[in-house]
């Protein structure tokens, strides 16, 4: 054993050995009980930073200790490498996007494994790898076949200048980043993924998400967003009705005017005959306004000339056309009630339409509920019994109609980037969208020689594009745009349980390893990467790939590291470079004062002072070791005897157990796991080292093991030389419930209720034992004066004599 802590031999001897012998591959067994713990994979960047290392250290914390249980833990890792930085990154450094994405990819595996983290390499996954790719359009096609996938023009960034589309990250200040250029929206086919087909699964099975962080499910709950509404029918003279879609429909007798969007067929019927009309839609359709300009876009309306009628009080309003309602939403109509609503407000005062209060309030603009005035039969009633009866009367009439709507919109998944998953669709002249055919899979992204910016699509890419059409055989196109990054990133978790399956995208493993039963990841994939993979999850289901709709069982979101109070971020240039930490104090101490410093879920605040504490106190238990092992090779022939251990050791070993094990297990709370092992090293140093080596020799050895999940370098070399086993033989310590019982109790003896003396008395201690010495205490005895008075005692074992005179 070396004479003081040499982390650095120490670090490299365990982790060559580890990694040579690939010692962390899991292998599917029936037998025994799978644990998979999963951390969210890195984007290569190249680099690992701060929040990285706490992410690694909490899911290795965890499939550590899993493993001690006698778990058949999984701990996989990869890299979700595609994506814009890639792109810029090769245009920058004059490489190209796969050299440096697999570059990336070696430094930071290496980085990886100097923390000694135990990773099953043999299941690493590089999404930009065509094995893995190539299973995603497989499922895209299968999706695509279902109907689940669809194509429809939308809005993209479109730089005038660079003639290119901008993904939001390159448009700042409304302005493209290269050009400068005012950037313009353009509408251009794309495709969809019908996530709301799941809108109300994913919402009712978010209750049933235990293991989830209760805000996590929340925000899930808020971006789905079930509301519930009225589709409402206004009668109209020369269009019959005109119906619309309202969530307050207690506001109803406040709606002033209805507003129908510039695309409604009624807007589109008048448009024909009425000039003004057709110019104010052109005018307001136009594409090529800045992106700028579209956020604060100014409501403007026009009147169409007709009126519809309320059918609540038979009320005649008018009908105006609006650039603020939405064709896509509801009915692409609304019941305007300018004194409840912001835009409906706006909109009155600009072309001075009146504003009728029903909800009571001293402000002129309210948009909260509250009591209904101005409302005739319905004043007096709060805004939800209202909408209950107005939603009666009116469904009785047939004039409304509950509704429920979601927010959640169809996921736009088309990419016009080159460093993606091609979308293997191919256009033909005769028969229109095609999917390639299954057996030619994949669609291979094609190798550039050179990536500049005049050459960053795959549209440059005429071999790629020219193809074959799989139905009829004439020449035809390929798609040339690729899938949002987030789709790999859905499905990963599954793929980690058969990495190398060429037959199909996932097999039996899949039902094996899954759910990850522990996932760990920063919040700022809480809605959704989360929602997305829990999509993904349903998809594989209806495709009989794997019998489990929720991906994740238990999810573990961990705080930001800070330092001087803010994000460490290299704009900022706060940030601490973990290789740096690593050659100074150890992968060890890194990793204990990461656990150590906070709260895993909440911020942690950078501290030097800290990271120095954690290498004494490591520093400290070394010596103590090693100093006992000292006294203990000088012992002919050591041998354990577990029959006298001494009582307070007893207590103290399992007091600790039972702490470490909880805050590990249930309560993730590794600080004060933490904590409590570092208590136990105080207690341990207090023994006589020549009169209690059966304890000291216990209690080292189970302190190691407990420490292994944090210091697994440490524990493991310390714990070969003490005790000349391997610690991999060893099983997590259980508590002894009976030690747990402290041997002396303190009893509180009152008289008539109030407390008067304390008796430090043997667990368990019969009643008139501490009777007895209750009487022979002079501070009862005040209040008592002669035993004949005592009326009555109550006693409460282990607790409380109460006298009663
Ligand atoms: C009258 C009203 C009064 C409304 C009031 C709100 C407040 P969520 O909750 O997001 O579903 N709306 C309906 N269809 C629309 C469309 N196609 N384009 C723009 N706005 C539309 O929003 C529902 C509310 O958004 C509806 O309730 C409607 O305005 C508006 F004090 O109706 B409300
Ligand atoms: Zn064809």
């Amino acid at each position: 054993m070396y004479e003081t802590y040499n982390f650095h031999e120490i670090e490299k001897e365990c982790q060559s050995s580890w990694f040579s012998s690939n010692k962390f591959a899991a292998k599917k067994d029936s037998s025994k009980k799978k644990y998979y713990v999963l951390s969210m994979f890195p984007y290569p960047s190249g680099k690992l930073h701060m929040g990285h290392v706490r992410n690694y250290t909490i899911g290795d914390v965890i499939s550590r200790f899993k493993r001690f249980q006698g778990f058949n833990v999984m701990q996989p890792m990869g890299w979700d490498a595609f994506g814009l930085p890639a792109e810029n990154a090769a245009i920058k450094n004059n490489t190209l996007p796969d050299k440096w994405t697999y570059q990336n990819i070696d430094a930071m595996k290496e980085q990886l494994n100097s923390l000694g983290f135990s990773l099953d390499w043999s299941r690493e996954i590089a999404t930009c790898d065509p094995n893995y790719y190539k299973w995603e359009q497989w499922l895209f096609i299968k999706l695509f076949k279902k109907g689940l996938i669809y194509k429809k023009t939308s809005r993209v960034n479109w730089d005038p200048v660079d003639q290119t589309v901008l993904a939001n990250e390159q448009v700042i200040d409304g302005k493209g980043w290269r050009s400068g250029a005012l950037v313009e929206q353009k509408e251009i086919p794309q495709y969809f993924f019908k996530i709301t087909d799941f809108a109300e699964e994913l919402d009712k099975d978010i209750n049933s998400l235990d293991g989830w962080p209760p805000q996590v499910k929340l925000m899930q709950k808020n971006w789905i967003g079930k509301s519930f509404g009225y589709r409402v029918e206004f009668q109209q003279k020369e269009f019959n009705s005109i119906a619309i879609f309202t969530t307050r429909l207690d506001t109803l007798h406040g709606a002033t005017f209805l507003a129908i969007a510039i695309d409604h067929p009624i807007s589109v019927e008048l448009s024909k005959t009425n000039k003004e009309i057709s110019d104010f839609i052109n005018d307001n359709k136009k594409s090529g306004v800045s992106t700028a300009e579209l956020e604060k876009a100014e409501k403007k309306g026009l009147f169409t000339g007709l009126f519809a009628t309320n059918p609540i009080n038979g009320k005649s309003i008018p009908v105006w056309i609006s650039n603020y309602v939405l064709m896509g939403y509801g009915e692409g109509a609304i019941m305007a009630v300018p004194a409840h609503d912001d835009r409906d407000f706006e909109f009155a005062k600009k072309y001075s339409l009146d504003v009728i209060q029903v909800i009571e309030s001293d402000q002129e603009l309210y948009t909260g509920k509250g009591i209904l005035i101005n409302s005739d039969d319905f004043n007096g009633l709060s805004s939800d019994d209202a909408i209950n009866q107005i939603g009666k009367q009116l469904s009785s009439k047939k004039v409304a109609e509950k509704q429920t709507k979601y927010r959640l919109r169809d996921w736009g998944i088309s990419r016009q980037r080159y460093w993606g998953c091609p979308i293997p669709i191919i256009h033909c002249n005769e028969c229109g969208e095609v999917c390639e055919n299954e057996s030619y899979l994949p669609v291979m992204l094609p190798k550039k020689e050179k990536f500049d910016f005049d050459n960053q699509s795959i549209k440059t890419e005429i071999d790629f594009i020219n193809c074959i059409c799989p139905s009829c055989g004439n020449p035809a196109q390929r798609e040339t745009d690729t899938m949002d990054t987030f789709v790999e990133s859905s499905w990963y978790f599954a793929r980690y349980a058969c990495p190398t399956e060429n037959k199909s995208m996932l097999n039996d493993e899949a039902n094996y390893w899954l759910p990850v039963d522990q996932y760990i990841g920063g919040i700022e994939h809480a809605i959704l990467h989360l929602l997305y993979s829990r999509f993904f999850s349903r998809l594989l289901r209806d495709e009989g790939l794997i019998n489990i709709s929720e991906p994740f069982r238990n999810l573990l979101t961990q705080g930001m590291v800070l330092k001087d109070g803010s994000k460490m971020s290299k704009s900022k240039g706060n940030t601490v470079d973990p290789g740096e930490l690593i050659e100074k104090f150890g992968a060890d101490t890194a990793r204990l004062f990461i656990m150590f410093a906070a709260p895993a879920d909440q911020s942690l605040e950078w501290s030097d002072k800290g990271i120095e504490g954690s290498h004494r106190f490591l520093k400290k238990v070394y010596t103590q070791i090693f100093n006992f092992k000292k006294i203990l090779d000088g012992q002919n022939a050591f041998n354990l005897k577990e029959s006298n251990l001494n009582n307070e050791f007893k207590f103290q070993l399992s007091k600790t157990i039972d702490k470490v094990t909880d805050d590990i297990d249930r309560r993730k709370s590794f600080n004060t796991a933490i904590a409590s092992l570092m208590e136990f090293v105080n207690y341990l140093s207090t023994l006589d080292k020549q009169k209690s080596l059966n304890e000291l020799y216990l209690g080292y050895k189970n302190l190691l093991i407990m420490l292994s999940p944090f210091v697994p370098h440490f524990s493991e070399y310390i714990f070969t030389k003490l005790t000349a086993q391997s610690i991999d033989q060893e099983t997590w310590p259980l508590a002894n419930k009976d030690d747990l019982i402290q041997s002396t109790q303190t009893i509180v003896i009152q008289v008539n209720g109030k407390v008067r003396d304390n008796i430090e008395i043997d667990n368990n201690a019969p009643q008139e034992i501490i009777e007895e010495k209750a009487f022979a205490s002079e501070k009862v005895l005040r209040f008592v004066e002669e035993r004949s008075n005592v009326k009555k005692i109550i006693f409460i074992k282990n607790k409380i004599l109460n006298i009663v005179v």
